[in-house]
């Protein structure tokens, strides 16, 4: 560890924002003198170095912590790396699970976007909660890293010139690209999750089209930094020194290090301490809306559904019947299943199900937004309507709810998921008829389905050819 304080500026009071003179014009031997070298094209940059906005370098120079730097950087680039990869994977196989193949993955229409796509399992059938699960519980515990990583390099914000290169000029709007592209993430996700689109875009294609920035610039800002956040880890091991011996590290290239680091405050472990604080507590706080039970009472950031009533059906709902503008008088003795299968109409009444062979599944239901429950299911099996109709082995089942309006007032299932043994039109939830805000008189509930495609309040199911996809 040096004595002084670092520096890698010239004695020339370029840190008091006054304009740095070099005689010379080749930049190398300025380099010599301890100057910044000035790649193509050498007089942009030079002339922006001289126009420095006023205050620029005081503003750079407010940030003194004597932990910013190339370790702590990097501890936190490589928690990043190991983690990210798997929001990314989790919330791309969420997409897929939509159904992109049958036509309602949301944004439906991505372009050449579109990764490869197949037919999403029903085995096993805890499936998309661990998917959805992983995306949203990831995303919301690394919001503290995040941060951490921001501000260890916050005063390259207000680097100056902006840069020295063209390379630099490349780099630096992928950075832009980078933070833009999380922090979008981030913030569009948790006010989806809490349900409120403050925002005036849908949020389904926001977060599509930020994703795919976001991860492009990654994979650039990946690829030029790995080599570097390579030998910082393999520096010495900062993780133990205590705040007492806490020093600056030598100067970088990338200018981490603070040219005028301020008092020693916090060790770099107690920087990453207080993160992973934040990290645990956030999961602490969110982990009870996937996990279930009596643990979902700790979900204290889950907006709806921490203590959905008692008894059988006092589990999470949606969106309610009222919010759904599905009235009594839809859901009454009136209430008619229609089943149909190439020519052939079927209506069946409630009655008319319960008569019906009943099978009974224990099967989660997993919301896009987070939380996931499971719950026993019994009505009739998918595969006997279908067979009700004579329907083809290998048709889907397209499901629509007595909702008028709405997103997910129905839904298409392929052969597999109305096939399976435990998919059901439910009519009974743990030993008692469906509340009507689960979906009375009858609802989908089919293994691995993302929820929102098991829709509630059925009116009427078609079993049909499967278009080529
Ligand atoms: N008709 C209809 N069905 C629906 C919805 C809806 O808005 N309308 N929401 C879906 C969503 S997003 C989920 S997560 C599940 C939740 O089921 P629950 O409210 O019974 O827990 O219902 C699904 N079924
Ligand atoms: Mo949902």
């Amino acid at each position: 560890m040096p004595a002084d304080p670092p520096s890698h500026e010239p004695a020339g009071g370029a840190d008091r924002g006054e304009p740095r003179r070099t005689s010379d014009t080749s930049g190398r031997s300025a380099e010599t003198a301890g100057a910044p070298v000035y790649a193509y094209p050498a007089r942009l940059w030079r002339a922006l170095d001289r126009h420095r906005p006023p205050g620029a370098a005081a503003t750079a120079d407010a940030w003194r912590s004597p932990v910013r730097g190339p370790w702590l950087t990097s501890v936190l680039g490589v928690v990043l790396l190991a983690t990210l990869p798997l929001v990314i994977v989790t919330g791309l196989l969420d997409w897929i699970a939509y159904g992109p193949r049958l036509g309602q993955a949301l944004p439906t229409d991505v372009g050449w976007l579109r990764p490869p796509v197949f037919d999403w399992p029903t085995r096993p059938a805890w499936l998309f909660r661990v998917t959805q699960g992983l995306h949203v519980t990831l995303g919301i515990m690394l919001v503290p890293v995040v941060v951490a990583k921001l501000w260890s390099v916050v005063p390259k914000l207000f680097d100056w010139p902006p840069a020295r290169s063209v390379a630099q000029v490349l780099e630096r709007l992928s950075l832009l690209l980078l933070v833009g592209g999380i922090l979008f993430e981030m913030v569009t996700g948790l006010l989806n999750i809490q349900y409120a689109y403050l925002f005036g875009f849908d949020f389904y294609t926001a977060h599509w089209y930020g994703a795919w920035v976001f991860t492009a610039a990654l994979v650039t800002h990946v690829a030029i930094k790995l080599p570097r956040m390579i030998s910082a880890l393999r520096g010495p091991n900062m993780a133990r020194t205590p705040v007492g011996e806490t020093t600056p590290e030598p100067a970088d290239p990338d200018g981490l290090v603070s040219r005028r680091p301020g008092p020693t405050t916090m060790s770099r472990r107690g920087v990453l301490a207080l993160t992973g604080s934040g990290v645990l507590l956030l999961a602490a706080l969110t982990v009870g809306q996937t996990l279930d039970g009596v643990l979902r009472r700790t979900a204290l950031l889950l907006p709806r559904g921490r203590q959905p009533g008692e008894g059988p059906n006092g589990f999470p709902v949606n969106r309610t019947a009222a919010a759904a503008g599905v009235r009594p008088a839809d859901t009454g003795a009136g209430w008619r299943l229609t089943v149909r299968g190439g020519d052939r109409t079927v209506e069946v009444d409630r009655g008319g199900l319960l008569a019906m062979t009943q099978h009974t599944a224990d099967l989660p239901i997993a919301c896009v937004e987070g939380w996931s429950t499971e719950q026993t299911w019994t009505g009739v099996r998918l595969r006997d309507l279908a067979a009700l109709v004579g329907a083809p082995e290998r048709a889907l089942a397209r499901v629509e709810s007595l909702e008028r309006a709405g997103l997910f007032r129905q839904a298409r299932l392929h052969a597999d998921q109305v096939r399976h043994p435990d998919s059901l039109l439910a009519l009974r939830v743990n030993g008692v008829d469906l509340s009507t805000d689960h979906g009375y008189p009858a609802r989908v509930i089919v293994p691995a389905l993302p929820g929102v495609h098991c829709t509630k309040w059925v009116r009427s199911i078609t079993f049909e050819e499967r278009p080529d996809d």
